[in-house]
């Protein structure tokens, strides 16, 4: 069969198209798994900004798909529906196939879009059966993982239980499937690498456990390295690890750094998302050797500063630093401090916004970024489907906005206690700018030049909507973050 897969262009304001263009990760391994005799595309839409409809309409003349299939988040939802409407138009008999973390958590809201499958949680075997089912005309109801319309009947098979990503059954990602071109981070070509899937922590915010559960399984080390390679020979020049908590397991990790050095695989530069407390209890060791394998950009998912926002957040365990197993306190400071002796630049995710957040435990945690981070990752908390922070914040009445093509986490969409969201994204806004500003140099150093090439439309992107008054603080700034907000309303009509 002719497959067509597709990933949303919506991006979010901390990774504009100019500077990061990601693959997304699920749509190449899907590709690598279904059986080898079916022709399978892969189109990242991030990679088609300002051309998105012209792009699928080529696609779908081109390819002839019978199947087209969309991974979505939830703030890509809009976008989704009216892609679903357009190849609907253009190919009206097609089979419309839904899965990433929107449709699989919240299947109800594409009911009445035009979708005919939705694949809960991981898609890997539950789309293979899928496209097996429609070549031998065979029923659906014993595939686990997916809902489906039946006439005018929604109809939920049960859950697929997790995968332990043993025995090889889940095969490489299939890459060259790859139709569109322009992948990059920082002007070199990056690529994604699974090496583990799970995480047994339970932060409110994160819909990991509500997609999967407290879990964690690991590919085998041989697998992760024949799998960089294979980026690596598809151009790649930055390797983003994507696993949902890479740091759960520490020695494994080490274990990996030291075959990254003993391959010779060192040269591309790595990303990584990273636990402080992992990083803070084991920087001595494993920090130094992170840089010798690659690292480069650690995102540590710092969160909050404040202990009573970290208990809201429940990440106040991953956050604390241990010795002899006794707490040691907060351990974003050394895990920082780690990082930065060995060279690498700290992408500080932070959340502010919350429940109880007054302006001063706001401007604490922007002070703490300002001195403490190389690039700051802020967010506001956002209600995704079934997270029981969404619970909270709806039972205290707090979501003020429920229009989902807006929840990308740097559009404040709940307000706190004493806050509304507004003021709340407006501070965040008024200083996350100038603390990106400060990056520059370093930025400079490690990609010269990109910066030298990009620079103007980089500092265009990150003070759109200023005037020079706001910037030179002769006003609060309060119009021209107005502004801002109406630039990026428009900037969410992909098409
Ligand atoms: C890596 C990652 C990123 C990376 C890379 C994204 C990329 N291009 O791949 C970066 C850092 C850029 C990123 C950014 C964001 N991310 Co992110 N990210 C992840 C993470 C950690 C792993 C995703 C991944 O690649 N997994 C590996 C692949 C193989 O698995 P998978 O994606 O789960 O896909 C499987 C299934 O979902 C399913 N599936 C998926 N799509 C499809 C499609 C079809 C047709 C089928 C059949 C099946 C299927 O099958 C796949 C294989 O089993 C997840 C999860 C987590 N723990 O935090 C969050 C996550 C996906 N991100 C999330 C969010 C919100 C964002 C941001 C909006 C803000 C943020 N929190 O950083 C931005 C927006 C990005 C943008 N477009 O601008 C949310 C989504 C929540 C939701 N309900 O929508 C998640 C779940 C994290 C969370 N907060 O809970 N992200
Ligand atoms: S540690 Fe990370 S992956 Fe694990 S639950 Fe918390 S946010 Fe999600």
């Amino acid at each position: 069969m002719n497959v067509l897969l597709l990933s949303m262009p919506d991006y979010f304001e901390h990774m504009p198209p100019v500077a990061v263009r990601m693959p997304n990760g699920a749509l190449s391994s899907l590709a690598g798994n279904v059986d080898s005799h079916h022709r399978v595309a892969v189109a990242d839409l991030i990679l088609s900004h300002g051309r998105v409809q012209e792009t699928v309409i080529r696609l779908i003349r081109e390819l002839n798909p019978e199947v087209v299939g969309f991974s979505v988040m939830t703030f890509q939802r809009r976008t989704a529906i009216r892609l679903i409407e357009l190849v609907r138009s253009l190919k009206p008999g097609v089979k419309i196939v839904l899965g990433g973390y929107d449709p699989g958590l919240e299947p109800e809201a594409y009911r009445e879009v035009g979708a005919d499958y939705i694949v809960r949680g991981e898609g890997e075997v539950t789309f293979r059966e899928l496209l097996r089912a429609f070549e031998r005309g065979q029923g659906l109801e014993d595939i686990c993982g997916l809902t489906y319309r039946n006439g005018g009947r929604w109809l939920d098979n049960p859950a697929r239980p997790v995968h332990h990503l043993e025995n090889g059954e889940i095969r490489q990602p299939n890459r060259a499937a790859r139709v569109l071109k322009g992948y990059t981070l920082l002007g070199r070509q990056v690529d994604v690498v699974e090496t583990s899937r799970g995480c047994t922590f339970d932060c409110s915010f994160c819909s990991i456990i509500q997609a999967r559960g407290r879990n964690f399984y690991t590919y085998s080390l041989e697998r992760v390295l024949e799998d960089i390679r294979d980026a690596h020979e598809h151009g790649a020049r930055t390797i983003f690890l994507v696993d949902d908590n890479i740091t759960l397991n520490v020695r494994r990790f080490e274990q990996l750094c030291h075959r990254i050095i003993a391959a010779g695989l060192n040269k591309l530069d790595y990303f990584v998302q990273a636990m402080t407390s992992a990083i803070a209890n084991h920087g001595e060791t494993l920090a130094p050797l992170m840089h010798r394998a690659g690292f480069r950009y650690v995102f540590l998912g710092i969160e909050n500063i404040l202990q009573g926002d970290l208990e809201f957040l429940r990440a106040r365990a991953k956050n604390t630093a241990r010795e002899n197993g006794c707490s040691q306190g907060n351990a974003t400071i050394s895990a920082i401090k780690y990082l930065h002796r060995n060279k690498m630049y700290v992408v500080g995710g932070l959340i502010v916004g919350n429940p109880d957040d007054t302006s001063q435990s706001i401007q604490a945690n922007l002070a703490f970024a300002k001195r403490y981070v190389d690039w700051p990752y802020i967010q506001h908390p956002t209600p995704y489907p079934g997270t029981p922070m969404t619970d909270e914040f709806r039972h205290r009445g707090y979501i003020t906005n429920q229009r989902v093509e807006e929840y990308d986490g740097t559009t404040a969409v709940v307000r706190s206690k004493y806050l509304t969201a507004q003021e709340i994204e407006y501070q965040r806004w008024k200083a996350e700018r100038w603390i990106k500003l400060q990056h520059m140099p370093a930025a400079f150093r490690h990609d010269p030049w990109f910066v030298l090439r990009y620079a103007p439309q980089m500092f265009a992107h990150t003070f759109r909507g200023c005037t020079l008054r706001g910037l030179l603080g002769l006003d609060d700034g309060r119009k021209d973050f107005e502004r801002y907000q109406q630039i990026r309303r428009e900037e969410r009509a992909y098409l």
